[in-house]
């Protein structure tokens, strides 16, 4: 399989470097990427801009705070870099504004061949641009950040944990918290998970998980990944 190919437009290309390793360089991704699974090069804004500052924003029409992206870099940055590669890639502008991101979205960019972020910063991108490029635009939830890179960094985890042999258990990821269970039709949080020792500070583990009854363990499963859904996530039991 040709690996999936993730493209990222920043303006801190730095935070999605893979060697030496940060965040993507440890763990799962790392792995992933030395399978051949995905790749993933960060392109500096920066280098699309046309006037001797390489300036990247400015102050917005209207008044107020902060800054704006401007149009011009993020338009040509998209084009040179889509123009790398001839497979037509999923746009995506990390926003606050966006479509939460949750698992059904993230399943979804798992299966696509390549994805371009953009990651804005300051107040936002100037809306022209955004109007032009039309990317799907993802919020990673309803809080702010001073840039869509930590987003992008999350997005991308979780697209990437998600290609098929980035787990060392196949099984991992679909009984993941969120994950459709097989006959389900609602994403649940996990159970809880135990391991050795039997007894810790005169705690026992659950006697079911000993039993070495797998229908009996799967129902428990079941049950206690209900009941915590319904005590913490009321809001997943109607989606
Ligand atoms: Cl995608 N970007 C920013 N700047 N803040 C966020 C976000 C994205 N998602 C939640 N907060």
């Amino acid at each position: 399989m040709t690996p999936l190919r993730i493209d990222i437009l920043t303006t801190f290309p730095e935070v999605f470097s893979a060697d030496p390793p940060a965040f993507l360089g440890a763990s799962i991704p790392a792995r992933a990427r030395r399978a051949g699974l995905v790749e993933w090069r960060a392109f500096n804004l920066r280098d699309h801009t046309r006037d001797k500052h390489q300036k990247t924003d400015d102050r917005p029409f209207g008044g107020g705070p902060g800054m704006v992206m401007t149009c011009q870099p993020v338009w040509e940055a998209v084009h040179a870099v889509e123009a790398i590669d001839p497979r037509p890639a999923t746009r995506i502008l990390l926003t606050p504004q966006g479509r939460p991101l949750r698992q059904g979205l993230v399943e979804e960019l798992a299966i696509k061949p390549r994805l371009l972020l953009i990651a804005g910063h300051y107040e936002g991108i100037d809306e022209r641009v955004v109007e032009r490029l039309k990317p799907q635009e993802v919020s990673i939830g309803d809080y702010v950040l001073s840039g869509g890179e930590a987003a992008a960094l999350v997005l991308m985890d979780a697209v990437i944990r998600l290609l098929p042999g980035a787990l060392g258990h196949e099984g991992s990821a679909s009984e993941d918290s969120f994950s459709m269970l097989p006959g389900e039709s609602i994403r649940l949080l996990d159970c809880p998970h135990y391991t050795k020792p039997r007894e810790w500070m005169g705690m026992a583990v659950p006697g079911v998980l000993l039993s070495g009854d797998h229908g009996e363990i799967a129902r428990w499963r079941l049950d206690q990944r209900r009941a915590r859904t319904r005590e913490r996530r009321p809001d997943l039991l109607n989606p």
